[in-house]
């Protein structure tokens, strides 16, 4: 396997998914570390580069898909990468009932075509891939680790089920260098306003500038051990400076319920949550996932990570974020 620690010239990067929340990190991280970052990006009628308006200029774009094959080849071969990161994927957890096969075509199938594009043409590379604790679902232990039982509770936890196992699979039957992480959620200020860390501090936002009055959300017992966005594309990026390919958990090894992410959220701006926010059904899910944390133990241990921001200062982050926003 190659070695691109050992290159003179700067290492390139290929990230699917860069215009989303983690692309744009990562991105940010490799540009600062000197890579050669080429982004993948699929054609889109209306630009969509918000998250990367800062370094786009910095940036080598290719055009390619991940529901089709010849594109990723075709990609492949134009960058010819030393580190792959695929990100991109139908992510949001609601969409994939409403859109299973679509979900299944990107997040699951996604994957199988760029590992068969890399084994195909860059058989040396290092390959990352985004799973994810939705894969534990309903959980079988507490706290989840690597070794974990996967329960999926959706179409999209199933779909990157298959993306762990196909990565997993590759790299014993093929040799390839492909490393699958393990992440638990992950916010930030760039996170979409659907998820409902964003969809909080962003409702927050505009209750208190007087452009809203009330918050309509789902089940709000659910627990999630969140952590902050850029801290985890740390985690990608060492697991990719290992010596040997293996996958990891990444979280914060805490867990808090929406209600505790609405506390701190509208306290923060002098505001009682009970005061503005209704629960609506139609934000409940057909299955839900009731409470994820996780073990980083073996990150800890094995690439020296460690989460840098408290939940707290997590959630103050992002409500201001969107008070500067909206008040612009
Ligand atoms: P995100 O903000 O929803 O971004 C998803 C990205 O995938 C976007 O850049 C999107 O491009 C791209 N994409 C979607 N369909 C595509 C296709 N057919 N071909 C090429 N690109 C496509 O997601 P994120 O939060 O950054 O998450 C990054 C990855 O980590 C995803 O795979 C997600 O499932 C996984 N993950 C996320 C978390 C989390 O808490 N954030 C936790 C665990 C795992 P467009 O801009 O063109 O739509
Ligand atoms: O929901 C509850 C909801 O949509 C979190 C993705 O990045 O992380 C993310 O998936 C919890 C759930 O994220 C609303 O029922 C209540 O229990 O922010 P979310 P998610 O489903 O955990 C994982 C690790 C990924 O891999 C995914 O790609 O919050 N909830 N009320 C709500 N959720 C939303 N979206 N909207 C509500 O109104």
């Amino acid at each position: 396997m190659s070695s691109p620690t050992n290159s003179a010239k700067p290492k390139k990067a290929l990230i699917t998914g860069i215009t989303g929340q983690d692309g744009s990190y990562l991105a940010d991280l490799l540009l600062e570390k000197g890579y050669e970052v080429f982004g993948m990006v699929r054609r889109s009628s209306t630009e969509n580069l918000y998250r990367i308006e800062h370094i786009k200029d910095l940036i080598r774009f290719v055009e390619a898909d991940l529901l089709d094959q010849a594109s990723l080849v075709k990609a492949l071969a134009e960058v010819q990468p030393d580190e792959i990161y695929n990100l991109g994927a139908q992510s949001f957890v609601p969409t994939s009932w409403s859109q299973p096969v679509l979900t299944g075509e990107f997040t699951a199938l996604g994957v199988v075509r760029m590992l068969e594009a890399v084994r195909q043409v860059s058989p040396d590379v290092r390959f990352y891939q985004a799973s994810s604790s939705e894969m534990f679902g309903k959980v079988r232990e507490v706290p989840q680790n690597e070794k974990t039982p996967f329960h999926p509770r959706s179409p999209y936890a199933a779909a990157k089920a298959y993306g762990h196992h196909i990565t997993v699979n590759y790299r014993e039957s093929y040799d390839l260098f492909g490393v699958s992480g393990i992440l638990f959620n992950h916010e930030s200020p760039r996170r979409g306003r659907e998820f409902v860390t964003r969809k909080i501090t962003d409702g927050v936002a505009r209750i208190k500038l007087g452009l809203a009055d009330e918050l309509l959300l789902g089940n709000l017992d659910s627990q999630r051990d969140w952590g902050f966005a850029g801290d985890y594309v740390r985690a990608m990026h060492l697991m990719l400076q290992q010596d040997k390919p293996d996958d990891f958990v990444i979280a914060t090894g805490q867990t808090h319920s929406v209600q505790q992410f609405l506390e701190i959220a509208f306290s923060h701006v002098d505001l009682n949550w009970e005061d503005y926010v209704k629960q609506d059904p139609r934000f409940l899910r057909p299955a839900e996932v009731d409470q994820l944390i996780g073990d980083n133990s073996k990150a800890a241990r094995i690439l020296g990570w460690k989460p840098t921001l408290e939940f707290a200062d997590l959630v103050t982050m992002m409500v201001d974020n969107d008070l500067k926003l909206l008040g612009d």
